[in-house]
């Protein structure tokens, strides 16, 4: 069964506007936004949706967070940026923020997540050469089959996924694959003694919200520490309170060595992504080394120190905690013939769906946008469900009955 596209002409013009003149990069689901407040998003033709998606996890405090827009506009007004050929006054204050925040010696500022991603894989090279004084250019970084980090040339050297290496090669050498959430192949691939470090996300995200047996991160932890590998936590979807915890690694009290940010670092504003770690790694990197023009400017440091704050204040990861758990048991009451698997940690979640129809995902997110609630497949047959944290209980419950509704179209 195929859900006639019922989409306006209002609608339907910006969508042909991007056809035209816009790179085919994505597939969208055919709606077109204007505005965004809190856990709703309203598209141009003034109907109103629950965010199930939150951006991928960049807009954890909620569409436009009144404190956080304040904070932008008012050093928009200000100052915006300077480049580290001088300095500002708001990236000291930032990184003494941020490090005493997450426990830190230092961080260095990026832009995108996946510059981060790329920062924090320099950097255990770096470390690797200088430290821990492996041979120059031998240095190996272990990662897991089925990971998302990013989609630059160096980091898609590393995917399983097809449709993410695909004619984009040559691809760079120096990595080792496992499966996820196996410490068995870990430290198999740990007697390789020029392995620099394990670099893995809490749960993967992209592969469908696959979340680890519990004790993975205290495993890995431990392994890292018998046989000096740095342990790199891929913080960027599941960090800043989206688990119900602030880190993913905060739920079994797991420090790693190098913790990597973004996303919902600047509240879904402008793209801001940090990696954190001590000075016996921070400090192999010397200064004209490795940079960015935007990296540390002063709009991305004081959005950032607000939205940090935000999340502390307003107890979002309290919130994602039990909102979480109250849409996992409402989803697996509905006990719907179409629901094979829910699972998540506090508000990333997500629903497997079993249908004869391949398309059934899909055809569910188009009900479920006509029935007022967005969200969108990843790989087929899994829904991602997460809401900003800023969710309340009745949202929640409003939204179960929205999906039960659009379940029985299916
Ligand atoms: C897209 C996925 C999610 C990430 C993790 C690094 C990055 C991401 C764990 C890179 C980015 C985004 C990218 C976005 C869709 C979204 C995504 F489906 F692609 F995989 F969330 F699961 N590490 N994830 O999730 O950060 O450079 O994008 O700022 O590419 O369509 P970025």
């Amino acid at each position: 069964m195929h859900t006639t596209l019922s989409i306006s002409a209002t609608a339907q013009h910006y969508l042909d506007l991007e056809e035209k003149y816009g790179a085919h990069n994505y597939h969208p689901l055919p709606v077109v936004l204007n505005r965004g407040e809190g856990v709703f998003l309203y598209d141009v033709d003034g109907k109103r949706y629950y965010d199930f998606l939150s951006g991928y996890s960049a807009v954890n405090q909620g569409h436009c967070h009144p404190a956080i827009i304040a904070a932008l506009i008012e050093q928009a007004q200000q100052l915006t940026l300077t480049s580290r050929a001088f300095h500002s006054n708001l990236l000291g204050e930032y990184e003494q923020f941020i490090t005493s925040y997450f426990g830190y010696d230092k961080v260095l500022p990026m832009n995108t997540g996946v510059e981060a991603v790329e920062t924090a894989l320099k950097l255990s090279r770096k470390w690797a050469y200088q430290v821990k004084g492996i041979a120059e250019q031998q240095a190996k970084i272990v990662v897991c089959e089925g990971n998302f980090h990013g989609r630059t040339t160096g980091v898609i050297s590393f995917s399983s996924d097809p449709s993410a290496t695909k004619n984009f090669g040559p691809y760079m050498p120096g990595y080792i694959a496992i499966p996820y959430n196996d410490t068995k192949a870990l430290e198999q691939a740990f007697q390789d003694k020029t392995v620099a470090a394990f670099l893995f996300e809490p749960i993967q995200g992209e592969a469908g919200v696959v979340v680890p047996d519990d004790g993975y991160y205290t495993k890995i932890r431990t392994l890292c520490n018998e046989y000096n590998v740095l342990m790199v936590a891929d913080e960027i979807q599941t960090g800043l309170a989206r688990t119900g915890k602030m880190l993913a690694c905060d739920h079994e009290n797991i420090r790693p060595d190098i913790l990597i940010l973004g996303k919902a670092l600047s509240g879904g504003t402008l793209p801001v992504s940090a990696v954190l770690c001590d000075d016996d790694i921070m400090l192999t990197i010397k200064p004209g080394e490795h940079g960015s023009t935007y990296g540390g400017n002063p709009l991305a440091c004081k959005v950032a120190i607000t939205a940090l704050q935000v999340l502390k204040n307003e107890q979002m990861a309290a919130n994602a905690e039990a909102m979480g758990a109250l849409l996992r048991s409402q989803l697996q009451q509905l006990q719907s013939p179409f629901i094979k698997t829910v699972r998540g940690k506090g508000l990333l979640n997500a629903i497997v769906i079993e249908h004869a129809d391949a398309d059934a995902a899909w055809e569910l997110c188009l009900q479920l946008k006509d029935n007022g609630l967005l969200a969108k497949p990843t790989h087929g047959d899994k829904i991602r469900f997460a809401p900003p944290l800023v969710i309340s209980k009745e949202q929640v419950m409003d939204c179960v009955k929205i999906i039960e509704k659009s379940l029985a179209k299916l």
